[in-house]
């Protein structure tokens, strides 16, 4: 890595490029909100793909709507060294999360542009369609269907509230694309994001060496009830759904507290019927969101809800139909890229520490066909999901230059 100790990307340019995406979807409080694959999403994706035209690149559009801007190598037959996330957020999203890993291969780009390098592979800076999976369940559809994880028909059919599917919306703003998701050569993937958690700040590390990723279980439960007067029914009477609901998220939250300090559980998401102050709840709908890095112990989380829920249920004398809705199992990422991050960050003289992520990421899926690792640079109190994510400048220019070193490693370096 010695003949790139003087490599460094141009921090204040990959800022203005992420503080300029950011006007996309801009919030009162200073965040993003750019759901997957509304008219803000295309938005994003049209001044990326402008910007990649400008910097040299050849853009592709798979049928999933990823978006690869390709900067060609010496040897352009060889698999490419492809990098990259996601530009879309969560409703209360923040200039962050996703968008971050995009720029900053775009900025590795620019900076090997400005440099006259010449790789030996090609380099591939991605753009992943919803990766949050807010509007359309589950998350990194599009990188699980390029990761062979979903089906081609799969990834299409999700459907958003209105029933609208990703294959509609992928037609509607113009990023159906033509080539086929996946099941080609990728030589090694880096993702650089943010944590979204408050390790690194609190530990005043300015990279996180990612040596894994947690796995998930996502579901939906509907609870019903009987819908009933709040005035005349006695209390011994009721089938109160929204009375189950809450003690799902009380026993929700103690599986996620019996298997702390690494076990995460949420419900994020809960619609009440008929949602009327005087009537009785007769249905909701909620979801679960159970995270943990030892996967036997992500089943032991689901089995204690079952058993919780199965049991709230009969006390009340509730129907529950539940459907787990999105799994997959901690990830070990590739030992060779997690090392080529290492050594780059090394080069650059960071603050490290090696880090399990707490979130999912598209690199999760793609590590099902190429090595992959990842990169995370810290944020402000470690809030991410919010719209005051924030994060340093210089801590940004840190994860650019570790990630421009670690494309080098796998791309080889000509000229
Ligand atoms: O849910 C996640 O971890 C990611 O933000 N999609
Ligand atoms: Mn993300
Ligand atoms: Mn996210």
């Amino acid at each position: 890595m010695s003949e790139k100790r003087n490599l460094s990307i141009d921090g204040p340019r990959l800022w203005d490029s992420l503080m300029e995406m950011a006007k996309i979807g801009a919030t009162k409080k200073g965040g993003c909100c750019r759901l997957a694959l509304t008219d803000l999403d295309r938005q994003s994706r049209d001044l990326f793909s402008k910007w990649c035209e400008a910097a040299g690149c050849t853009l592709k559009v798979d049928k999933m709507g990823n978006i690869f801007a390709r900067r060609a190598g010496r040897n352009d037959d060889l698999a490419p060294v492809i990098t990259g996330s996601h530009l879309d957020t969560q409703p209360t999203g923040g200039r962050f999360d996703g968008v971050f890993g995009v720029l900053a291969g775009l900025e590795a780009v620019r900076t090997l542009n400005d440099l006259g390098y010449e790789t030996e592979r090609p380099i591939e800076v991605a753009v992943w369609t919803n990766e949050e999976g807010s509007r359309f369940a589950p998350a990194m559809v599009a990188s699980g269907v390029f990761g062979g994880v979903f089906s081609l028909d799969y990834g299409l059919n999700r459907a958003d509230e209105d029933g609208k599917t990703m294959g509609e919306e992928l037609q509607r703003i113009g990023y159906a694309g033509p080539e086929e998701v996946g099941g080609r050569d990728v030589h090694a993937y880096f993702e650089a994001h943010i944590e979204q958690g408050p390790i690194l700040e609190a530990e005043d590390k300015t990279i996180g060496i990612v040596t894994d990723a947690q796995g998930q279980r996502w579901y939906e439960l509907t609870l019903t009830g009987v819908e009933s007067h709040a005035g005349p029914t006695p209390m011994n009477r009721r089938k109160d759904a929204l009375l189950g609901a809450a003690r799902v998220v009380d026993l929700v939250n103690k599986v996620g507290l019996d298997n702390a300090p690494s076990g995460c559980a949420t419900v994020g998401m809960m619609k009440v019927h008929p949602n009327s102050r005087n009537v009785i709840p007769g249905q909701v709908f909620l979801t679960i969101d159970f995270r943990h890095p030892d996967d036997a112990v992500l089943a032991g989380m689901d089995k204690a809800m079952r058993a919780g829920v199965e049991q709230i249920a009969k006390k009340i004398g509730l129907q529950v139909e539940m459907e787990q809705i999105f799994y997959y199992a901690p990830i070990h990422f590739d030992e060779s890229c997690v090392s080529a991050v290492r050594e780059a960050a090394k080069d650059c003289g960071y603050s490290m520490r090696e880090i399990v992520s707490g979130a999912g990421h598209d690199a999760c899926y793609v590590a099902n066909v190429a090595p992959t690792s990842m990169i995370f640079v810290p944020c402000i109190d470690g809030i991410s999901h919010n719209e005051i994510e924030d994060a340093k400048p210089e801590w940004i220019t840190a994860g650019g230059n570790v990630l421009l070193r670690a494309l080098l490693e796998k791309a080889g370096h000509v000229a």
